[in-house]
């Protein structure tokens, strides 16, 4: 018996700094009304999908930098989506900055939510790996300062039982990271979902620049394979505010095999239909963890001869 997810790998175009959350909205509800006449069950927006890719400035002025975050969710302007995905019958993951009031104090998260088709929150996830820096630095081309405007997150990398399957979310960065699958591997996950802003130049290391392309399908490949899951990616893509972002989003078998890619740099939807039984011929062999992973065997052996690599 096949359990099977149609998934819209939904991209978005570049979002401007001054665009309103309503204009957004209704950008990522035509694309869930497109993905309904394909007949999706599942559509995955980006990371920070109602908002610019904001931590590219360096913004002084706090309630500027709250401006870009959701006090709730759903909220005043965001309810349309939820409402839509009820209308529709098509669930979403969406990206998108928290801020929350927790023990007491603000909070500041960059966080994905996984809503069922009846328009309901089946789960959340805060950003783990937050890369680039906290301070102002002049000398970048833009600013990467997510270290500055978010906290690390602090829900680990949970699965959500939903969809007929095992599904787990990730952010941007946590892709490039093997823990991130492999911590929701150990879980069983079937389909681990993520939204990404990747710009094509990394200003701490240009030379990796024209490999961007293929270090986001690397990543992506090597976690769905290694883990025996669907990955699905989707990228915030173009030029956003005078940076140029990647697209390439796709959808990832657990064999490794991209079976679904966006090929332009704009509002898109590339759709798949996912058997969540293909990863079983995998969790049944290679990646047996039960059988063939040594957890008793792996130790951290790190001592300053060997962890410094040669001059
Ligand atoms: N963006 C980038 C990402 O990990 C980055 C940061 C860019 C890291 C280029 C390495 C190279 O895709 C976010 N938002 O994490």
């Amino acid at each position: 018996m096949s359990r099977i997810i149609t998934v819209g790998a939904a991209q978005l175009g570049p979002i401007a700094r001054e665009a309103t959350r309503s204009a957004v909205v209704a950008r990522l509800i035509a694309l869930i009304e497109q993905a309904a006449r394909h007949g999706c069950d599942l559509v995955v927006f980006p990371e920070l999908a109602l908002t610019t890719f904001f931590p590219r400035w360096y913004l002084a002025d706090q309630v500027e930098v709250d401006s870009f975050f959701e006090r709730q969710m759903p909220g005043p302007e965001t309810g349309a989506l939820f409402d839509a995905a009820r209308r529709l019958g098509v669930g979403f993951y969406l990206g998108y900055a928290e801020l929350a009031e927790e023990g007491g104090r603000t909070r500041h998260f960059n966080t994905a939510i996984l809503v069922d088709k009846r328009g309901e929150i089946v789960g959340k996830y805060r950003k783990i790996h937050l890369p680039g820096h906290a301070e102002h630095e002049p000398w970048r081309r833009f600013q990467h300062l997510e270290k500055r405007y978010f906290e690390t997150g602090n829900l680990g990398f949970p699965v959500f039982r939903a969809f007929g399957g095992v599904l787990g979310m990730a952010i941007c960065n946590d892709r490039r990271w093997p823990e991130t699958y492999r911590v929701m591997g150990l879980q069983d996950v079937e389909m681990v979902l993520i939204g990404y802003n990747t710009p094509v130049h990394n200003p701490p290391a240009p030379e990796h620049d024209d490999l961007s392309q293929f270090h986001n399908q690397l990543v992506m490949q090597s976690g769905a394979y290694q883990n025996a899951c669907w990955v699905v990616g989707v990228a915030k893509a173009g030029l956003e505010e005078g940076v140029e972002q990647i697209g390439n989003s796709i959808i990832v078998a657990p064999s490794g095999e991209i079976v679904g890619r966006c090929t332009t740099l704009g509002d898109e939807l590339a759709i798949a239909r996912c058997d969540l039984d293909l990863g079983l011929s995998y969790k049944r062999s290679v990646f047996d963890f039960a059988r063939h992973r040594e957890p008793q065997a792996y130790r951290m052996i790190v001592d300053r001869k060997g962890a410094t690599p040669p001059p």
